[in-house]
């Protein structure tokens, strides 16, 4: 690639983020007038994402009216999944694409029905990469990092970290198993997102799912 190239890759990258970012400033005025909390939640693939949010959903019944959107690459299994809860969910297929952004967003928070909601869950690609770079509008950024993935991903996958106000430790449940190294993790987790809240669950067997609720209610009120 020459210089020029380069550049130019560069730029419309820039212009691609610039547009996003004008789109996901549309969605915030939009959800913030209708009173609605959104949560994007963020992983590798296989971290619990899916898990997390059924529970979080069959928890907080009777609390929250909660609707899903679900991105994944290929196939709608995932929202056949989180319709089991009885929440509205809308599947985005990404094709290509490894991350969603704040147009698909805008676009299949029509079609969920949001006036029956207060609080929309956006279970993102999984991909520890991409979809930080792009803000949906969402007024939560939750990053799940599981215990089988290993201490040092917050270290290696920094800007993903970055940019969580939660960071949820998964399946605490595996910890023995996979020796998983608690104080090296946390350690990880401080030294690249020190402002964000850390909690420790087992989306599985609901252990600690409490303390996420709490921190839920505490960062975006009732
Ligand atoms: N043991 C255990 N397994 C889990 C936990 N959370 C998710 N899983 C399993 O991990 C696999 C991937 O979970 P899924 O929710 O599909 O992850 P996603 O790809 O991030 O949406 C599934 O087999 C889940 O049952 C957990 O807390 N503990
Ligand atoms: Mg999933």
């Amino acid at each position: 690639v020459s210089d020029t190239d380069a550049s130019r890759t560069i730029e419309i990258h820039e212009a691609l983020l610039g547009k996003n970012e004008a789109l996901a400033e549309r969605n915030r005025a939009m959800f913030r007038a209708r009173g609605l909390t959104v949560i994007n939640v963020l992983s590798s693939p296989g971290s619990g994402k899916t898990t997390f949010v059924q529970r979080t959903i069959a928890d907080l019944k009777g609390r929250r009216r909660i609707g899903v959107i679900v991105g994944d690459l290929a196939t709608d299994n995932d929202a056949r999944r989180l319709r089991e809860t009885g929440a509205p969910v809308v599947q985005i297929v990404t094709g290509t694409v490894c991350h969603l952004d704040a147009e698909m967003v805008a676009r299949a928070a029509e079609r969920v029905g949001l006036d029956d909601l207060d609080t929309l869950i956006v279970e993102n690609v999984g991909n520890l990469v991409c979809p930080s770079a792009y803000d949906l509008g969402e007024s939560l950024r939750v990053v799940l990092l599981s215990t089988t993935e290993g201490e040092d991903k917050p270290l290696k996958y920094p800007s993903m970290f970055q940019t969580a106000d939660i960071v949820v430790v998964n399946k605490i449940d595996l910890a023995e198993a996979v020796e998983f190294d608690r104080e090296a993790a946390l350690r990880a987790i401080s030294d690249v997102a020190p402002g964000a809240q850390v909690v420790v669950v087992s989306a599985k067997t609901g252990v600690g799912m409490e303390a996420w609720y709490a921190c839920l209610e505490h960062r975006v009120g009732r």
